[in-house]
């Protein structure tokens, strides 16, 4: 092979991951925007009417509707925030046990926590469960509620569907804040987190397999929050053959985290 075909070559590869790298980057900022607008209906609709406007089956209806939105995302849910103290009246009022999330048992006593009470049908598995039961969720649930903007976890097997994927949350807080609520304003006035999962195993994967040419570029998206230990979140978990790899740069829209695409052709020049 010539160098101009060796060049030609990496064009290819660059266009083609920076198209797959801006093709998901949109799609994640769709569907982050849309859960986001969930959060406010949440708040205007449950907790700013008594009696509540949304119960489980209009919440099921208008999310199953609206799915269409979040084309990356297995399904949403609202987990509402509840205090030990707060504990005993919640469970009469529901009719059922706080569950541990690995368990499925009630809940050993906790400070508070953070049952799921509304799902889309394709997430029922969250049911009374108490998110701040799982150590990524909790993680989530405890920097939404004080930076007020969507959170992302790292990558992790979801339940259920034991898929690779990243949780999205946002918080749903009891009255208005200033934009320059402090963290702490921000924590006690939380009600409830709103959010739901990527699933990169299988939604991800189908995107990038729509793209022409998919046999010929091998796609990884990494989480390098630590620069040091970049984590997979989609694609072959194999690191050697760097060499040859383009790096598409990638923003999900959670500043804490930082992504990156990396691509590499399947058969070399
Ligand atoms: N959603 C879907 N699958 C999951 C999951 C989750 N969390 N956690 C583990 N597997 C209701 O932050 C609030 C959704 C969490 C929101």
């Amino acid at each position: 092979f010539s160098s101009e075909h060796y060049k030609h070559y990496e064009d290819t590869l660059v266009n083609m991951c920076d198209e797959r790298a801006r093709m998901l980057q949109h799609q994640f900022a769709v569907s982050m925007n849309h859960v986001h607008a969930l959060a406010i209906m949440v708040s205007t609709f449950h907790l700013g009417k008594y009696p509540s406007a949304i119960d489980q089956k209009t919440f099921a209806t208008y999310t199953a509707r609206t799915a269409f939105e979040r084309p990356l995302m297995t399904g949403v849910a609202y987990a509402q925030r509840v205090l030990h103290a707060e504990r005993e009246s919640f469970e009469k009022e529901q009719g059922w046990t706080i569950k541990a999330m690995h368990s499925k048992k009630p809940s050993p006593i906790q400070d508070e926590y953070a049952p799921t009470v509304l799902y889309q049908e394709t997430l029922s598995h969250l049911a009374s469960i108490d998110m701040m039961s799982g150590e990524e969720d909790r993680e989530n649930i405890l920097r939404a509620r004080v930076s007020g903007k969507g959170v992302l976890t790292s990558p992790f097997r979801l339940l259920e569907s034991n898929h690779l994927g990243v949780v999205l949350t946002f918080t749903v807080y009891n009255k208005d804040l200033l934009p320059d609520a402090t963290p702490e304003e921000r924590m006690n006035a939380a009600a409830g987190y709103l959010g739901g999962a990527f699933d990169f195993e299988s939604l991800v994967q189908n995107l990038l397999e729509q793209l022409a040419k998919k046999e010929a570029i091998i796609v990884n998206v990494y989480d390098i929050t630590n620069s040091s230990q970049p984590l997979v979140m989609y694609g072959p978990d194999d690191f050697s053959d760097a060499t040859s790899s383009h790096i598409s740069s990638l923003d999900f829209g959670d500043p804490y985290r930082s992504h990156q695409m990396r691509c590499r052709l399947a058969r070399k020049p």
